[in-house]
């Protein structure tokens, strides 16, 4: 789209239309002193993503503008984590600003890489499901969808993760303390957010009856936007995150009774809200800080999407639920349902029908997982405390929804015990899910298997009851982020080789294939990897001081540290690998370099012994001379969006080794494959789908599937299979002989125990067998290389249907049919 088309399309948008050029505002910011120190890098940094920034004020005024007055769906995507990493690259990439900002500080004796490596992550998520809402405001904006994301502006992010002798250490991530040059406050769009009080109601002139939250404590939700630009269309979309500030008007009354201190630590309870993020990924944890943080997203979000209906169209909510969406990212913020209700209710005074009917046609519902404790229940009484107000809502719904279940299935009492959204086993609770599911007019999962296991166990009964309420969404990634401007060399071979087209739609990779045979680009190929793994051999030197050779095999498996994701696995095979090279079977040994790298949550112990273990064993590898032609292994520290985008083009082997069932669907494994690495992985999540598009010949394959783990489990005994494993025997008595821990004795227990015992629910000495061979057909491919470099092409070619565009298109035309 040429510029003049947008403005003659956009014809009667009232504003003006100029912007410096890139370089007269990075000029100006320079000199007028943003730069005090000369020649300080994160000082032209700052300048460069301020006049970044500055480029996309006008579109992004416009597509606003634009938005507002089209008559077309709008949708909220509402969540509590975006993981977007850093934004300027990215920036100069959908803005095709590159090679101006290169030119513009080539004076200054820095490069953009440098420039771009001083910006701060920006940690807003755990993981997969904050990255994938990162991915999916990149896709809309790509797709020029009027989609806006909301969410919480955390003071500190993610945790930076140390490594100290081998043990994890949390740090605070002070991610703003450089400022952040992105994001405008929009003070004319806060809106208070009421906690506390107590519930009346009163009856009107006309006899009608209102109910009433009183004597709240307010919290200031203050929005500060960042700007989401498309590929190079002229939409910029907004992600607004929320901050909480404390009232004048509460701190006030304190003080002017004299209460300083009162009214200081008031302030700083409002404000802690919105203080940090929680650390858990796949597991609730129940604080009751943690709820002020869902239902002060969900309020202030609503309130803002009511406000700007009402502003646009009066008090008439007769269109709302045809044109606008809510989109839940897990039932994290399912706590708008109930808000919805109470908004439309209590301040618009809607009847308790019109407003049910508004909010079960614009909710819709993702689910995340299946793994029962990460599937959030609030105590009832935290709801009486907190949220009053809410809770007689939670329970009128769930009173009007079991007529229906007893409607549906007439006797069958313990249905309703079984499908309530009140749990009254033990301390009364509330089931988000089962509140999204009842206030949902779209329920999906994130994989194909995903999907299925949700209809046919945990949601069966809501699945009887609406089948047409579920449907499945495969995740996918955005290949801007992850291929165009993370593998720069693969890049510009595929523009080379089949143009630019590719990165708006991914199918085109398919266009590959047909140079397979094609031994000058097979070599290129080889040749990019290649030096991609050069790059991150001195990241690995850097960061552990462990030395990667680029022509061994780089064998990774990076992402949260969990017992069913089984890094475990993947250490007792090195630790395999060590055992053969000390005896000295190393015929036809592929050399390898094994990287791991994750965060663990602060609170699971277990997860945190894997690190140490990890370190251990690492550390007695890389120690050892015998090893070096053979086996290196690092532990990077601190793993985070920026360290993906260097891993991931330099990697070979993509390790996705899951408990089947387990992992709902992993989308790490679609950025290794879309550059080209190998995935060695059990049937679990998106593995199934990447095994089907890539072909069986180019995937490793192992392990038990889904139904074969469920059938297992009764009657699982590890120590039969161990005795019957040599190699299995052999690396646990290594383990279990203090081997890896000679100054720490019994240290790894814990672990050992686990994998022994009949009750361990990941199964690890299950697959180990599997897992080893399925390692050694990986390493007789490599010796192929020709063979490697074409298998390595294909899975590059099949992963179009993994790019978030495609996923994107699929809500766009089934769930929110814009
Ligand atoms: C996923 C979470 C999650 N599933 C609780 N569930 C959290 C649960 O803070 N919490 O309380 C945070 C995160 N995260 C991941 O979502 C799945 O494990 C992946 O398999 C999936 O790819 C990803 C995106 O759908």
């Amino acid at each position: 789209m040429t510029k003049e088309h947008v403005e003659g399309e956009f014809a009667d948008y009232p504003y003006c239309n100029s912007c410096d050029p890139l370089a007269a505002t990075f000029q100006r910011l320079v000199v007028n002193g943003l730069c005090r120190e000369e020649n300080n890098p994160y000082d032209f940094f700052h300048a460069l993503a301020l006049s970044v920034k500055e480029q996309m004020m006008h579109d992004w005024r416009r597509t606003r503008y634009q938005d507002r007055h089209a008559e077309r769906k709008q949708v909220a995507y509402l969540s509590l984590e975006f993981l977007m990493g850093r934004a300027l690259g990215n920036a100069l990439l959908n803005l095709d600003l590159e090679e101006e900002a290169k030119q513009i500080i080539s004076q200054y004796q820095v490069n953009l890489a440098q420039l771009e490596a001083l910006e701060h992550d920006a940690g807003l998520g755990n993981g997969g499901l904050g990255r994938l809402a990162a991915c999916f405001l990149d896709s809309c904006a790509c797709m020029d969808l009027s989609v806006t994301g909301y969410g919480i502006r955390y003071e500190y992010g993610m945790f930076t993760q140390k490594i100290i002798n081998g043990y994890q250490i949390e740090q605070a991530d002070r991610w703003l303390k450089g400022g952040h040059p992105w994001d405008v406050i929009a003070p004319n769009h806060n809106v208070l957010v009421p906690f506390y009080g107590r519930t009346g109601s009163h009856v009107d002139h006309d006899g009608c009856l209102h109910h009433t939250w009183v004597d709240t404590q307010d919290v200031i939700a203050v929005a500060y936007d960042v700007p989401v630009p498309g590929y190079r269309n002229h939409r910029v979309n907004t992600l607004r995150l929320w901050k909480a500030q404390a009232t004048e008007g509460f701190d006030l009354e304190e003080f002017n009774q004299g209460d300083y201190t009162e009214a200081v630590a008031h302030k700083n309870l409002a404000e802690q809200i919105t203080m940090v993020l929680y650390p858990n990924d796949s597991s609730e944890n129940g604080k009751e800080l943690r709820l002020r943080q869902q239902y002060f997203l969900s309020s202030a979000s609503l309130q803002d999407i009511l406000n700007a209906w009402v502003r646009r169209k009066g008090a008439d909510f007769s269109e709302f639920a045809r044109l606008n969406v809510m989109q839940l990212n897990d039932t994290h913020p399912a706590i708008a349902v109930p808000e919805l209700m109470r908004l439309l209710m209590d301040h618009y005074s809607l009847g308790w029908d019109e407003a049910w009917e508004i909010t079960r046609h614009t909710m819709a519902y993702t689910n995340h997982t299946l793994l029962p404790e990460a599937l959030e229940c609030w105590p009832v009484r935290m709801f009486e405390c907190i949220l009053p107000r809410i809770l007689d809502i939670v329970y009128e719904i769930n009173a009007r929804y079991l007529k229906l279940v007893a409607h549906h299935w007439p006797g069958e009492t313990d249905k309703l015990t079984q499908m309530s959204i009140i749990n009254n086993e033990g301390e009364p609770s509330i089931r988000m899910a089962y509140l999204a599911i009842v206030a949902s007019f779209s329920v999906n999962g994130v994989a194909g298997l995903h999907t299925q296991l949700l209809t046919s166990g945990l949601f069966k009964n809501f699945y009887d009851l609406w089948p047409e309420k579920f449907n499945n969404k495969t995740n996918g990634v955005t290949p801007r982020r992850w291929l165009a401007y993370s593998n720069p060399r693969l890049s510009a071979l595929l523009n080379q080789t089949l143009g630019g087209q590719w990165i708006e739609d991914l199918n085109q990779l398919e266009g590959l294939k047909a140079f397979l045979n094609d031994s000058e680009f097979l070599q290129e190929w080889r040749q990019i990897k290649r030096q991609n793994k050069v790059d991150l051999t001195q990241l690995i030197k850097k960061e552990c001081g462990v030395e990667f050779a680029p022509d061994m095999l780089f064998d990774v498996q990076v992402k949260r540290i969990h017992e069913y994701k089984r890094q475990l696995l993947n250490i007792l095979h090195v630790i395999h690998l060590y055992q053969e090279i000390l005896k000295g079977n190393v015929d036809n040994m592929v050399p390898r370099c094994v990287l791991i790298a994750g965060k663990a949550a602060p609170g699971y112990a277990m997860a945190k012994l894997i690190i140490k273990l990890a370190n251990n064993v690492a550390e007695m590898v890389n120690s050892e001379p015998l090893m070096k032609p053979y086996l290196r292994f690092a532990f990077l520290p601190n793993y985070n969006v920026s360290a993906m985008e260097k891993i991931c083009p330099a990697t070979d082997l993509s390790e996705q080794i899951s408990t089947a069932g387990k992992e709902a669907s992993g989308t790490g494994n679609m950025k290794f494959m879309m550059n080209g690495a190998l995935t060695i992985g059990t049937l679990d999540g998106a593995n199934i789908e990447i095994l089907e598009a890539v072909g069986g010949d180019a995937f490793f394959l192992f392990g038990m599937n889904a139904n074969e783990v469920l059938d297992l489990r009764n009657h699982y005994q590890p120590k039969q299979i161990i005795a019957q494993s040599p190699e299995l025997s052999d690396v646990l008595s290594l383990l279990k002989s203090g081997h890896f821990n000679l100054l720490e004795p019994g240290i790894f227990e814990p672990i050992i125990n686990a994998i022994v015992s009949g009750n361990d629910p990941w199964m690890t000495a299950a697959d180990f067998e599997s897992f080893r061979l399925a390692q050694q057909e990986v390493a007789d491919t490599y010796l192929d290389q020709e063979q490697w470099t074409q298998l390595s092409i294909r899975n590059t070619a099949s992963s179009g249907c993994f790019s978030s565009d495609a996923t994107i298109a699929a809500y766009r035309d089934e769930i929110w049919q814009v």
